[in-house]
């Protein structure tokens, strides 16, 4: 049941992936609401997107070395499995090995969490687990948590998130950890990664249209026809949905996502508005990574669950990330975030 007497304050708290997209906003927020921070990545310094100095920061640990797990899981509270190699369509589809190698992980932290008796462990699943065959169509009925079985997820990346989904049920069932498990769908905003090579549509979206206009373009490039569908959600209704999640009783997985689906033509439109530019034109690459056909997210369990529901729009999350890509973009010339490493 929800408990009002939120939020998670003055705890020792471990967050794997922080120096990431999400990983990132999470230690900011945690350390905002009064927590003491372990945060660690396997990125080097110079790749994290935020970098707090009032936590204590591991730089380039490798948690697939269950080394590294033991030595920073000792004397925590909680613990946040925010890393896995991944991105865009444009990485997953081209990197599956590397993609399925993330469960290493998953489960050394979890071998870890159970030595030392950390209380609570939550783990970031993705979308990509739920049954492909039921996203074959443009607009369809948003993915009910039930979808994902009989299981036939994302080639590579959604076999590695549903099998870790599995084991963190296990370490519940069998050692008495508690887990908590959150799909998510799509989630963007600012401090992260708009090209390079793993960045996903809303991102990508928005550094086209700024360069076309920067450079008196016509044209843009689109991967597949633009008529596939997603939801996107903004970074920190992502980060509010996964601490109430988290004070929860909720072990299963559990959809945290938007339901204002979108094809991508019409979310080029939302981010040409943004720019003031009229409208350019598109050159549809059909040969590119697409994914799935049609996505979205049924939010009825964690409305049910948690009481709770995002409030940002679609329109006002991409015009904050537009803005900041744009800065970005005007002070450095493209991403800094070009780590490619395993
Ligand atoms: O990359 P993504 O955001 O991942 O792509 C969404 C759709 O946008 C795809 O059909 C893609 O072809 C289209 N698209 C059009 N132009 C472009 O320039 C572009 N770049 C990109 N990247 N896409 C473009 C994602 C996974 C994530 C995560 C989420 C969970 O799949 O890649 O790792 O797990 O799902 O929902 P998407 O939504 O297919």
């Amino acid at each position: 049941m929800f408990n009002n007497n939120f939020m998670i304050k003055s705890k020792k708290i471990l967050i794997v992936g922080a120096g990431g997209f999400i990983g990132g906003h999470l230690v900011n927020r945690l350390l905002k609401d009064g927590n003491s921070i372990v945060a660690s990545d396997i990125k080097p310094k110079e790749y994290w997107f935020q970098d707090f100095p009032e936590a204590e920061n591991h730089y380039a640990m490798d948690m697939k070395d269950i080394s590294n797990c033991r030595k920073v899981v000792e004397n925590i509270d909680y613990v946040f499995n925010m890393a896995c190699n991944m991105g865009g369509m444009g990485f997953i589809e081209n990197n599956k090995a590397e993609c399925m190698q993330s469960v290493l992980i998953n489960t050394n932290l979890l071998i870890a969490c159970k030595e030392k008796k950390v209380q609570r462990y939550f783990f970031s699943s993705s979308a990509c687990a739920y049954n492909t065959t039921k996203q074959k169509d443009v607009f369809i009925e948003g993915l009910k948590e039930e979808d994902a079985y009989p299981a036939n997820p994302e080639d590579g990346y959604g076999w590695e998130k549903l099998f870790s989904e599995r084991m963190c049920r296990h370490f519940q069932e069998d050692y008495g950890l508690e887990v908590r498990v959150a799909r998510y769908h799509n989630i963007y905003g600012p401090y992260g990664t708009y090209d390079g090579g793993r960045e996903k549509a809303p991102a990508a979206l928005c550094r086209k249209v700024i360069l076309a206009k920067k450079e008196n373009l016509e044209t843009i490039d689109v991967w597949g026809d633009g008529q596939q569908t997603r939801t996107f959600l903004y970074v920190d209704e992502c980060v509010e949905g996964t601490l109430r999640l988290f004070e929860s009783n909720h072990s299963d997985p559990i959809n945290i996502g938007s339901d204002e689906q979108v094809s991508i033509n019409q979310m080029i439109e939302m981010i040409e508005n943004i720019s003031g530019v009229n409208s350019f034109n598109k050159n549809y690459q059909l040969d590119k990574p697409k994914g799935v056909r049609g996505r979205s997210s049924n939010n009825d369990l964690i409305k049910k669950v948690l009481n709770w529901s995002y409030k940002m729009s679609l329109k006002d999350g991409l015009s904050k990330t537009y803005k900041w890509i744009e800065s970005e973009m005007n002070q450095k010339g493209s991403n800094i975030n070009r780590f490619t490493k395993s």
